[in-house]
């Protein structure tokens, strides 16, 4: 372990920050942007294909240099350093941390431990640039000679988010006559009801698990291959329907894929910033594997937007510094991701897992508890459908909830005037957040007095606009980047480790203790607390009579 870095909250920029926030605390976006005529421009960047407007936000100048100056204070700049320079920044598990090097061009040499694991990612690139083009030009058959129509993931979490987010996101470019799914959860009705739609002679499995132990993708796995045995009656089927993207070789040989059917990757890829590794195998199945490398293109180049700009002209670390205002200094705790495309109604769930995962954390790297916030709860859904759920509360609710507007200029669908309506939406929402409609206002147009309150709108409700010319495959790579070092910003700042998951592994070893507990023909004796042990016997009495 490296020497301890000292709390965040002693730097002088921290302090200077909560007493800037007090005197912030009551001042109006309206005013803010009546002062200053310039303000739009002040506050909005453009890099990497990403427009930028972050001006309806609660901040000024003053508090933009001194958010700046705490991202110097906490060594931000070398933490950063240390990440693209394959250090084992995650301290817990002595790993490097580079997603990054799945993106890199293969000119480029990054090293691990002395060795370059460039070319080793573009091997696998190739190979399941390979292999993706077999499948999708029928190259590549099934067992009884059928082409593939289904490719299905079985993976979970950072094996699956990230595919399965993809996919429906790049649906677009996608070979339309190959179906793409996703099996995640070990309740059987995920698998049963995908297996209900598909035909075993054209369906390919990717069982896609890093470590290859991963207790709900090992039940479906087997599951889907006693299916597909079942149904094309050969055990031999197995090797031609099922393919392995692991870290972990001799489990995939004991699961019996031959390891000519894994792509490989590497314990220096977090799962849940894998996406660009061979768990993007269906993904590349899908659109292509030009158009993958698409993908990467784009998050490579908002990689070198964040490791080159200036804290003050860097896109992740404004998002970053802005987040953490509202989160350590204005008292938010979450903050909602809005997409005003379709096609991106599963990134915030993916960015659910990126940030919370990521984030989540309740000590610093040293170990120390936190005195401060960390990770904020991140949610969000698609435009407009939010605005007609859950937007009454971002407008006049209680609760300060900073948001993130993503919209595109371009539609890929267009269709008589949709996208325009979409857009006059994704617009009207962040001026309604901001400046809100006062009781002078509602009552100048007539609105009965005892209706004013209700009808009024406080505004001064933070939002980020990031507008994008068109959803292609190299703007989604940059938005998935942008998020991730965003992530990365917030967590170098609040000295806690954001590439570890350790909050996961106490539920999972309670439910493989409970497990034979639920099944044993014996009573057995239970050593829970008195609401498990009930929990428990019930569910076995109902068991009993099903
Ligand atoms: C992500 C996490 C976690 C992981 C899943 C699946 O960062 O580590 O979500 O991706 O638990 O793990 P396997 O890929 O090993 O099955």
């Amino acid at each position: 372990m490296t020497e301890p870095r000292p709390s965040p909250t002693t730097l002088p920029a921290w302090i200077a920050l909560t007493e800037h926030a007090e005197r912030l605390r009551t001042v109006e976006l309206r005013t803010l942007f009546a002062e200053d005529p310039g303000r739009a421009e002040r506050f909005s960047h453009e890099a990497a294909g990403i427009f930028l407007d972050y001006s309806k936000n609660r901040i000024t100048s003053e508090t933009l240099g001194l958010l700046v100056a705490l991202a110097e204070q906490a060594g931000l700049r070398e933490r950063l350093t240390a990440m693209f320079a394959g250090e084992p920044i995650n301290e817990t598990e002595k790993r490097a941390v580079l997603h990054v090097a799945l993106r890199a061009p293969r000119s480029a040499s990054i090293l691990v431990g002395g060795d370059d694991v460039v070319p080793k990612v573009h091997e696998v690139l190739d190979r399941m640039s390979a292999f993706a083009d077999a499948v999708r030009s029928g190259a590549l058959v099934g067992h009884t000679g059928k082409r593939f129509r289904h490719v299905v993931n079985l993976g979970i979490g950072g094996s699956d988010l990230g595919p399965a987010m993809a996919c429906q996101a790049l649906r677009h470019y996608s070979d339309r006559t190959i179906d793409s799914r996703f099996v995640s959860n070990v309740d059987g009705t995920d698998l049963a009801e995908t297996l209900r739609a598909i035909d075993p002679e054209s369906t390919l499995f990717i069982v896609c698990s890093k470590t290859f132990t991963t207790l709900e993708t090992l039940e479906n796995a087997k599951s889907a291959r006693a299916w597909l045995v079942d149904r094309l009656g050969s055990a031999e089927a197995v090797a031609r329907h099922f393919v392995a993207v692991s870290t972990n070789a001799e489990e995939v040989k004991r699961f019996g894929i031959d390891t000519e059917r894994m792509f490989g990757f590497w314990d220096w890829v977090g799962g849940r910033y894998s996406l660009p590794s061979a768990v993007g195998l269906s993904l590349m199945i899908a659109i292509g594997p030009a158009r993958f490398r698409e993908l990467l293109g784009g998050m490579h180049e908002m990689d070198e937007h964040f490791r080159t700009a200036p804290f003050d002209r860097n896109l992740p670390v404004i998002l970053g510094l802005i987040g953490l205002w509202y989160n350590d200094f204005l008292g938010a705790e979450s903050y909602a991701v809005l997409p005003y495309d379709q096609y991106l109604s599963r990134f915030p769930a993916y960015l659910q897992q990126l940030d919370m995962e990521s984030n989540g954390k309740g000590v610093d790297l040293a170990g120390r508890r936190v005195t401060y916030q960390t990770g904020p709860v991140v949610w969000g859904e698609p435009g407009t459908n939010g605005q007609h759920a859950f937007f009454q509360l971002l407008h006049q609710g209680t609760k300060l909830v900073p948001c993130d507007f993503i919209g595109f200029v371009r539609s890929l669908n267009p269709l008589g005037s949709h996208h325009d309506q979409l857009m006059a939406n994704f617009f009207a929402q962040t001026e309604a957040l901001a400046f809100g409609k006062s009781a002078e206002e509602v009552a100048s147009e007539g609105v009965a007095a005892e209706l004013v309150p209700h009808r009024t709108f406080t505004g001064n409700r933070p939002s980020n606009t990031l507008l994008l010319d068109e959803l292609t495959p190299a703007a989604l790579g940059r938005l998935i980047a942008l998020y991730e070092h965003k992530v990365f910003t917030q967590g170098a700042i609040w000295n806690i480790n954001s590439f570890d998951q350790w909050g996961v592994e106490l539920g999972k070893k309670l439910a493989s203790r409970i497990a034979p507990e639920l099944t044993a023909e014996t009573e057995p004796e239970l050593r829970h607390d008195s609401s498990t042990n009930a929990l428990i016997r019930r569910y076995r009495a109902g068991r009993r009579r099903s």
